[in-house]
């Protein structure tokens, strides 16, 4: 076993934390740790609670008086579900030390239901990683430990959802339940450094429609070390799908001033969400986040939206610097299926606030329309823009966003799929769990209808026809927007549907029992690789660069 006194020094100033990994125990407790919680708790364990990290603020910055900037307090909630002790009493502690405490009106940690033991999960959450961790204790320390050890800290105080809210809603109920004219939310794993918050406050307070960020620095998931300026340069904004990403501020030349001083704050399309200080009356006003959004995902883009069309803006303040660890995978959160929470919560999103612009999400996802059965009442939502006197998202791309691709793609099609060798009466159809296949039509707009979209696939309810193992069948997978071999191209001369990637075309397998699909060369004059489609235009869209 290594000697604990070499590994107390580990993570000061962002160092990294050095683990012998040929001690065969040591690398087995990285390994669980790792599993567990998606990042090597077993190294943040081995720091100090109160690591210090380096002042990454650019030297403009600290020339700034904050008494100046006439702050008000503001309520940090941070959220947390079965996090690790270490990272998150670590966070706290950032906050603790690196913030006056005349601007804290209190720190709110919202505790959604973490659980003591891994009992819950066992029976219907088949794939988590396997049974070993079965009644194990998995957040014990969330309870009576965490109210002790923050006892004489008067300023941190725990709230406990009444049941599991996912993020989104925790952080609501959090946001209800403390009382301050500016709220700061924060992940349950960053670690603030100094003068984090004044620049946020003071961006909220010059103007209460500010949505301000800060710089998120990374702590690497791995050995802790401090990842600097890696935000800087970047912006944060999605394309069709909604889903939020970063891109190079220099890769869009409108953004791009070189005489910015890199302490002033910078305007972006959209937020990561995690981490950003808001005006509570503001944040009241937009109707908080669609709390029939799930878990997570996409509240950040809502809130991105939103905020630019009903008079407010997000901007990026580089003076404040929040480190963060990213997590590589989210073990209790995974097993709800991101890809379909993420689906539910991005058609809601688009049916309140994008107009006309909201059938490039339908086509993006395969889906006819917004259908309350499987998405949910929007009712309540589409008062809350209604009441909130808010502009349309044409705005929302002109003033936050012209950087938007065209969503428009030679050939997109929308609707029912048809063959010439087998006539409008039968339609491509998906297979539930197997291969797509071709069957009479039923005007159900449900398995027969298909999308090619801004993404090039050919996609129904988010399953896209993608190449088989052989290279001749095909199958039908998750989408996975990488284009690769789900992205096709519909060649509207001669009605052929390509696969960008192997250069072949989707034919009807006329000597198949079931008129099944298969891919062979491109040959203009087979009637089995011809197919009808409803080719689709966006009227809507005008170039706006
Ligand atoms: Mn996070």
């Amino acid at each position: 076993m290594a000697r604990l006194t070499e590994m107390q020094s580990g993570g000061h100033l962002g160092s990294a934390v050095k683990i012998d990994l040929s001690d065969r125990a040591v690398a087995s407790l990285v390994e669980t740790s790792i599993k567990r919680h998606g990042f090597n708790e077993y190294a943040a364990t081995l720091m100090s609670l109160r690591r210090i990290l380096p002042d990454l603020r650019d030297a403009q910055c600290k020339g700034i008086d904050p008494e100046a900037l006439r702050l008000t307090k503001t309520s940090i909630v941070i959220v947390f579900f079965n996090e690790p002790w270490s990272v998150l009493v670590r966070t706290v502690h950032s906050v603790l030390d690196n913030t006056p405490p005349h601007l804290i009106h209190e720190i709110l940690l919202v505790d959604d239901c973490s659980y003591l033991c891994k009992c819950h999960l066992a029976n219907d959450q088949s794939d988590l990683h396997s049974n070993t961790f079965l009644f194990t204790p998995i957040s014990a320390h969330l309870k009576t430990r965490l109210e002790e050890y923050f006892r004489p800290y008067p300023a941190v105080r725990i709230l406990r959802a009444p049941e599991r809210l996912g993020l989104i809603r925790a952080r609501v109920f959090g946001s209800k339940n403390t009382t301050a004219p500016l709220l700061t939310f924060l992940d349950a794993h960053v670690e603030c450094t100094k003068g984090w918050l004044e620049p946020l406050l003071g961006e909220v307070v010059k103007s209460d429609k500010t949505i301000a960020v800060p710089l998120i620095d990374r702590i690497d998931d791995n050995d802790m070390h401090l990842i600097r300026n890696v935000s800087l340069g970047l912006l944060g904004a999605f394309e069709w799908d909604l889903n939020f990403g970063w891109w190079y501020r220099s890769s869009l030349p409108s953004r791009t001033q070189p005489e910015q001083a890199p302490a002033e704050p910078f305007e972006t399309p959209a937020m990561a969400g995690g981490i950003f200080t808001i005006a509570r009356s503001f944040f009241a006003r937009l109707g908080w986040y669609d709390e029939q959004f799930q878990v997570y995902g996409m509240e950040n883009s809502e809130l991105s939206i939103k905020g630019w069309m009903c008079g407010g803006k997000i901007l990026i303040v580089p003076c404040s610097h929040v480190a963060h660890i990213r997590k590589r995978a989210h073990p209790f959160i995974d097993p709800f299926g991101h890809l379909n929470v993420t689906f539910r919560n991005s058609v809601r999103l688009a049916e309140v606030w994008m107009d006309e612009y909201r059938q490039v999400v339908y086509d993006v996802n395969g889906i006819p329309g917004y259908r309350e059965d499987l998405f949910g009442s929007i009712e309540e939502r589409k008062r809350v823009r209604a009441r909130a006197g808010c502009q349309p998202f044409r705005y929302y791309l002109q003033r936050a966003y012209p950087e938007m691709p065209s969503p428009i793609v030679p050939g997109a099609f929308r609707g029912e799929v048809h063959n010439a060798a087998l006539g409008n009466a039968t339609c491509l159809t998906a297979h539930p769990h197997g291969a797509p296949f071709m069957a009479a039509c039923d005007n159900r707009n449900e398995t027969q209808f298909w999308t090619h979209n801004f993404y090039k696939e050919l996609n129904s309810y988010k399953r896209c026809i993608d190449v088989g193992p052989d290279g001749v069948q095909v199958t039908q997978n998750q989408c996975h927007r990488m284009r690769g071999s789900q992205a096709w191209y519909y060649d509207v001369g001669n009605e052929q549907l390509r696969n960008l990637m192997s250069r072949k075309c989707l034919a009807v397998d006329i000597h198949s029992r079931n008129n099944s699909l298969k891919l062979e060369p491109c040959a203009d004059d087979q009637l089995r690789q011809k197919w009808y489609v409803t080719l689709v235009k966006y009227e809507f869209w005008e170039p706006l660069q």
